[in-house]
């Protein structure tokens, strides 16, 4: 990162993000909830996160609770909750297109709906993680149009600085909208600028530099910070990379005052379990090594196998064997797409033959966490407890 440029987002970060700041801006219209929390939402998320991790690791799925291949928008379903009797432990959602003041999400979902449904996730004692894929803000195409220069175009001075910053003012009311009723704010794991190791977004390695994107990265952390968002927990995301070492990994790592947990993205797209498990494996011990680094901690925070419905023992076989030998906090399944069902399927639907045996017996491994597992593992926040249960952040 230039130095100066750091320097100015850090003493901005130091000069609005102060404890006193964030819990003084969260404002709970609540004055009991207020008065009881000694911590903000997100320092409550991350103790809890390290808590469960004890316990093993929480199976997530993306968009759960509003579609499948078979099905969307329907209340109360998941084929989650349908084929194990669970709600996942994690659910994610996407708030791609919001930016656009569009009421409904880049597939579809409608930004009330998501925000009904997180609520819902928080109160059955279950944990939400926010992705993003904004349009790219040169050339109005979506996420995936790498072109424009636009990482450059939205940071100072930039020509789509003003438009860039009012995107993040949105995101920044949405994610202070995830409220209870009693105005107990919600706690999310937000990752956003995900992948930027790869060349397909507008945020990736071929469209910015390194200290280009750290500072996108930083101003989104800045900006939404000033905005109060005293729930979020910040997540960091490479995409699997040919080059499997600790440096390359981190070669985009903003840093640690901005982030608090770090993932990786791997799929199996050829059909080739050996080649999922080679990738797996050798990832994961560089992850090991770069959390160990940066003294954050982990997660696997996308994966699947394309054509999982067609697979007889994916889980129990090919990733389980794998994943059992790391500390990770959550496994994020991706959609299972109503849109794309023979492209984008990651978790089996109800009807889907032998792969739906194994997914239960998966769901029986004592160390892979589900809604029900984790509703009871919660830190005690009382404000006498104050410093204690602080102090880990
Ligand atoms: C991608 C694909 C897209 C989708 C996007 C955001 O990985 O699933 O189809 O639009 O995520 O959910």
């Amino acid at each position: 990162m230039g130095a100066v440029c750091c320097l100015a987002l850090q003493g901005a970060y130091a000069q609005c993000c102060s404890e006193k700041t964030q819990d003084a801006a969260a404002k709970p219209s609540c004055a009991m909830d207020a008065q009881k929390s000694c911590c903000s939402p997100a320092k409550k998320l991350m103790k809890r996160l390290r808590m469960l991790q004890e316990k093993g690791v929480m199976l997530g799925h993306q968009d759960d609770p509003v579609y499948g291949t078979t099905w969307k928008w329907d209340e109360g379903k998941s084929d989650v909750l349908l084929t194990t009797g669970d709600y996942p432990a994690v659910m994610g959602f996407d708030l791609g297109k919001l930016e656009l003041d569009s009421k409904e999400n880049l597939d579809g979902v409608p930004f009330d709906r998501m925000r009904n449904e997180i609520i819902a996730q928080y109160k059955r004692g279950g944990i939400v993680t926010l992705s993003w894929h904004p349009w790219n803000p040169v050339t109005g195409e979506n996420a995936w149009d790498p072109k424009g220069d636009a990482v450059k175009a939205v940071l100072e001075g930039g020509a789509q600085q003003k438009k860039f910053e009012s995107w993040l003012k949105k995101v920044a009311a949405f994610i202070n909208s995830l409220q209870t009723c009693c105005g107990e704010k919600v706690p999310v794991i937000f990752r956003p600028w995900h992948e930027m190791n790869g060349g397909w977004f507008w945020w990736g390695a071929n469209s910015c530099t390194p200290d280009q994107y750290n500072m996108l990265y930083i101003k989104t952390y800045v900006t939404l910070m000033k905005a109060g968002c005293n729930n979020i927990v910040w997540a960091w995301s490479p995409n699997l990379s040919d080059q499997k070492t600790v440096d390359l990994f981190l070669e985009r790592y903003p840093g640690g005052d901005f982030v608090d947990l770090i993932g990786v993205d791997i799929y199996e797209f050829d059909n080739n379990d050996a080649n999922y498990q080679k990738n797996l494996t050798e990832t994961l011990d560089v992850m090991k090594a770069a959390s160990e680094k940066v003294g954050k901690m982990a997660a696997l925070t996308e994966t699947g196998c394309r054509g999982i419905s067609k697979k007889k023992d994916w889980f129990t076989k090919a990733l389980w064997p794998v994943l059992q030998n790391y500390e990770l906090s959550y496994v994020l399944f991706w959609r299972n797409a109503w849109d794309k069902p023979e492209e984008e399927a990651y978790l089996p639907g109800v009807k889907d033959g032998a792969i739906v045996k194994d997914f239960k017996k998966f769901y029986q491994e004592p160390k892979v966490l589900f809604a029900k597992d984790i509703e009871a593992v919660k830190p005690v926040c009382k404000k006498a407890e104050g410093k204690a249960c602080c102090k880990n952040k």
